[in-house]
C-alpha cells in the first residue's frame, strides 16, 4: 500500500552503507537554466556535461555526470516562437556526447544524433526555432553512439518546457515539473556499472527519485488544484502511477489535449511524459505511488514495481483561495489522416552464444542498428502510417525523433482498441505481443532516429534511421 514503506525505515535500524536515502524532505524546485540573451524572443544559454558529485545518502558523495553540475539538469523554459541557441560543452573525460532534444521539432542536424558527436573537450552550439503551436513537455539527454544508456543513468537528463504564448490553464494552478530517475547505489555510494541483467532488461535501479530526491514532500492548502508535468527519465523503469487525490490528464509528450480527461491511473513508460491537474480535496497526506506492471522480465530478480511512494503531498486544513475552474476545451488538435505510405517495424529479441558467452540482440525488422545504413527513405510533408509490431518477450517503448505522432490503435490477440483521446506523442509503449499503429509526418529533411527507449535495448541494436528527403 502507498505510504506503508515510509515509516518502516526509521524504526531504529542502523543505516547500511549507502542504501538508506532520506525521505520526506521538502521537494526542491529544479534549478532554472538562466537565459543569457537580453533580446526578447531569444533564449541563449550554455550547458556543460561534466563529472560532479551528488549526496543522495548521508555521508556518501556519489560521483555522477551533471549538466551544469546538477542532475536532473537545469529546467529549460522557453516560449513558442523563441529562437534557441544553446552551447553545449562536453567535459566528460574521454567520451563523446551530444544533446538530443527529445520530442522537439528541431532540424535534423541540430538534434544531437549519434552521427554528430561532440568530442570530449569540444563545444558546439545547437540552434533552432520553436514554432507556434509547439508548446509541450520535452526533455534533453545525450545520444552518443554506444554510450547513451550509461551517460543517462549517471545523471544526464533534464526537462525542457516550451510554454504557449497564451496558456488556457489558470496560472493559479502553478506548474510543477517532476522528473523521475532511477538510482542504484553500491555500498560505497558509487553507481555500479551495468550488468548482463541490466543489458537484457534495461537498467532498473533501487530508488525512483523525483527531481533527485526520494519521496520528497510538498505541503498545499486543502482545495488546491496543481498542475504537474511528470517525466519518466529513467533508463528502463515502467511507472504505473496513481495518486491519492483526483487526477485529470491535460497533456501528453507534445502538449495539451483537446479537453481534460479524468484518470485513476497512468502508465508512464520510459521517456513518456504526462501533464496533470491534481485536485487535493481532502486534508491529510496524499501520495503519488506505483502499482504493479508486468512489462516482461528476462531471468530472475524482477524488481518490485508496486508500492513505491514517489511523492507525499501534505494537504493542510487551511482552505485554498478560490481558483478559476479548468476550461472544458484546451486547444484543437488537427487529426492526421490519409497516409501516403504504410510501413511495418517488427521488434524481436535474439539470443546467441559467442566467445563472450550469451549475447542478446534487439532487432527491428531483423537488423541491428548500423550508423552507416539508412533503413527507410521518407518524404518531408507526407503523412505515414507506421505499424510497430512487438514479437518480443518484453514491452518496448517506441520513440521517433524530430516530430510528434498520433496513435491510431492498439491490437493484441486480434482485439483492436482505440486510445482514450487524441494526443501528440513522441514515445508510445508497445507491449509484448502488441501492435501499435500510428500516424506521423516529418516536416524537416534529414536523418532521424527511431528506437526503443529502454536505453540498453537501443544500445544493443533496437534503433534505425529514417532519411527524410525534401
Ligand atoms: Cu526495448
Amino acid at each position: 500500500m502507498p505510504g506503508m514503506d515510509m515509516g518502516g525505515h526509521d524504526m531504529g535500524a542502523a543505516p547500511q552503507g549507502a542504501s538508506m536515502l532520506p525521505e520526506g524532505e521538502a521537494l526542491r524546485e529544479l534549478r532554472l537554466l538562466a537565459n543569457e540573451a537580453g533580446t526578447p524572443g531569444l533564449f541563449r544559454a550554455k550547458l556543460t556535461a561534466e563529472p560532479a558529485t551528488a549526496r543522495f545518502a548521508e555521508g556518501f558523495d556519489t560521483p555522477i555526470l551533471g549538466y551544469n553540475g546538477v542532475s536532473p539538469g537545469p529546467l529549460i523554459e522557453a516560449t513558442e516562437g523563441d529562437r534557441v541557441e544553446i552551447t553545449f560543452a562536453n567535459r566528460i573525460p574521454e567520451e563523446t556526447s551530444t544533446i538530443h532534444w527529445h520530442g522537439m521539432p528541431v532540424p535534423a542536424d541540430q538534434d544531437g544524433n549519434p552521427m554528430d558527436p561532440v568530442a570530449t573537450g569540444a563545444d558546439r552550439t545547437y540552434s533552432f526555432d520553436l514554432p507556434e503551436g509547439s508548446a509541450g513537455s520535452y526533455w534533453y539527454h545525450p545520444h552518443p553512439h554506444g554510450k547513451t544508456a550509461e551517460q543517462v543513468y549517471r545523471g544526464l537528463a533534464g526537462a525542457f518546457v516550451v510554454k504557449p504564448k497564451i496558456d488556457p490553464i489558470p496560472a493559479g494552478y502553478g506548474d510543477t515539473v517532476l522528473v523521475f530517475t532511477d538510482l542504484r547505489l553500491a555500498a560505497d555510494g558509487t553507481m555500479p556499472d551495468n550488468t548482463m541483467v541490466d543489458l537484457m532488461n534495461g537498467r532498473v535501479g533501487d530508488h525512483v527519485l523525483v527531481n533527485g530526491q526520494k519521496n520528497p514532500s510538498l505541503t498545499v492548502p486543502f482545495g488546491t488544484k496543481r498542475r504537474f508535468r511528470l517525466y519518466n527519465a529513467t533508463n528502463a523503469r515502467f511507472l504505473r502511477l496513481s495518486f491519492e487525490a483526483s487526477m485529470t490528464v491535460i497533456g501528453t509528450d507534445g502538449g495539451l489535449l483537446e479537453a481534460p480527461i479524468a484518470a485513476d491511473e497512468i502508465l508512464l513508460s520510459p521517456a513518456e511524459r504526462v501533464e496533470l491537474i491534481v485536485s487535493f480535496d481532502k486534508p491529510g497526506p496524499a501520495t503519488l505511488y506505483t502499482l504493479d506492471y508486468d512489462r516482461g522480465w528476462m531471468g530472475a530478480g524482477r524488481p518490485a514495481d508496486a508500492g513505491l511512494t514517489l511523492l507525499t503531498v501534505n494537504v493542510s486544513q487551511t482552505p485554498a483561495e478560490a481558483l478559476p475552474p479548468l476550461p472544458d476545451k484546451l486547444r484543437p488538435i488537427a487529426r492526421l489522416s490519409a497516409p501516403a505510405v504504410s510501413r511495418r517495424f517488427v521488434f524481436t529479441e535474439t539470443m546467441a552464444m559467442n566467445a563472450n558467452g550469451m549475447e542478446m540482440g534487439f532487432l527491428i525488422n531483423g537488423a541491428a542498428f548500423d550508423m552507416n545504413r539508412v533503413d527507410i527513405v521518407a518524404k518531408a510533408g507526407d503523412v505515414e502510417l507506421w505499424e510497430i509490431i512487438n514479437k518480443a518477450d518484453m514491452d518496448h517503448p517506441f520513440h521517433v525523433h524530430g516530430t510528434q505522432f498520433q496513435v491510431v490503435e492498439h491490437e493484441r490477440d486480434g482485439k483492436v482498441s482505440k486510445p482514450a483521446y487524441l494526443a501528440w506523442k513522441d514515445t508510445v509503449n508497445v507491449a509484448r505481443g502488441e501492435t501499435v499503429r500510428l500516424l506521423l509526418r516529418q516536416d524537416r529533411p534529414g536523418p532521424r532516429m527511431y528506437h526503443c527507449h529502454i536505453l540498453e535495448h537501443e544500445q544493443l541494436g533496437m534503433m534505425g534511421i529514417v532519411d527524410v528527403q525534401a
